[in-house]
């Protein structure tokens, strides 16, 4: 199974990423005790989500024509992402709510540079490669990593929070001299070291949660990225866009771009007077009836 031309992954959280249109003429002709139902029953699931240590919910209020609404689902299985789907589609609320995109994907750690140390060691140590105890020896030391407290809390971090989100999904190029698959494995992680240097001048700036959706949707990756500044994302996706990782391999898809926002904020998105806000932790969560 284990190939060293295959960089390795720490895997963490299932994502599902949810873009809505809000039907707001239709929102806009209902009485205010029914708007005030049908917020109730989609701010109860919401902040159950978002509080249960099992699993996030981030919402976002999209600008432009992409979707009014993004959704950000974490969960520990695909599963448990198949019942969120369905208990959101549940609600009242979805009469007025369009789904318009989705995403799949599954947040990773690459691990170029330790998948090298991997190889390299289990080569010293004489074990035959893919005989059982090389095998066990792979799964040791990567078990180890991701149980390495900076790592572990990384798979199963909370969705940042941070008031301007950005999402996109992304492919490494297959095309001719440019194929990212065909280039040996030492010149592809000598670019990812590259590429996260390049991050890392961003430290602080931008939080940015990487998942890998091979096999699963139609681009390679999602990227999400959260700042106090939208600035930020123009900087930093323009300063990639030098680096050769991204320069000759990175293909693009649709950007997504908006607010984030507090479930309790949820009446303020849907009145639409003015854009819902995201709170301080303690203020962000309303109490469960
Ligand atoms: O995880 C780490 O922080 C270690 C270094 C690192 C890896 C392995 C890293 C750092 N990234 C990694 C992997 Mn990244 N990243 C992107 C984009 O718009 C573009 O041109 C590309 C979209 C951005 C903006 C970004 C930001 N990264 C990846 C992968 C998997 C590739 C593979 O396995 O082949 C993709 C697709 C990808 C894309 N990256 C960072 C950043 C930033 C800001 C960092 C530094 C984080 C920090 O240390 O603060």
């Amino acid at each position: 199974m284990r190939n060293p031309n295959v960089p390795e992954s720490l895997d963490g959280w299932a994502i599902l990423h949810r873009m809505f249109r809000l039907n707001r003429r239709g929102w806009d002709a209902l009485g205010a005790e029914q708007q005030r139902a049908i917020e109730r029953e989609a701010v109860d699931l919401f902040a159950g989500l978002a509080r249960d240590p099992d699993t996030d919910l981030g919402l976002a209020q999209l600008l432009g024509h992409k979707g009014d609404l993004m959704l950000t689902h974490y969960a520990r299985s695909f599963d448990a992402l198949g019942e969120m789907q369905a208990r959101v589609d549940k609600l009242a609320l979805r009469d007025y709510l369009e789904p318009l995109e989705s995403y799949v994907s599954i947040l990773e750690l690459g691990l170029y540079e330790f998948t090298a140390k991997i190889h390299a060691e289990l080569r010293d140590r004489g074990l035959k490669p893919h005989s059982e105890a090389w095998n066990a020896a792979f799964d040791a030391m990567l078990d180890e990593q991701a149980h390495e407290p900076r790592n572990a809390a990384r798979l199963f971090a909370r969705i940042p929070q941070r008031r301007y989100a950005c999402f996109y999904p992304m492919n490494k190029k297959r095309d001719g001299a440019d194929n990212w698959y065909a280039t040996p494995y030492d010149e592809r992680a000598k670019m990812m070291l590259e590429h996260g240097k390049i991050g890392r001048s961003f430290h602080g700036h931008v939080t940015q949660v990487i998942s890998g959706s091979i096999g699963f949707d139609d681009w390679e990756w999602g990227v999400d990225l959260y700042a106090d500044d939208p600035l930020v994302f123009k900087k930093l996706v323009y300063a990639m866009r030098f680096d050769e990782a991204s320069a000759r391999f990175g293909e693009f898809g649709r950007f997504w771009t908006g607010m984030q926002f507090s479930v309790a904020q949820l009446g303020v998105f849907l009145a639409g007077a003015a854009s819902p806000a995201l709170l301080a932790d303690d203020a962000a969560q309303p109490a469960l009836r």
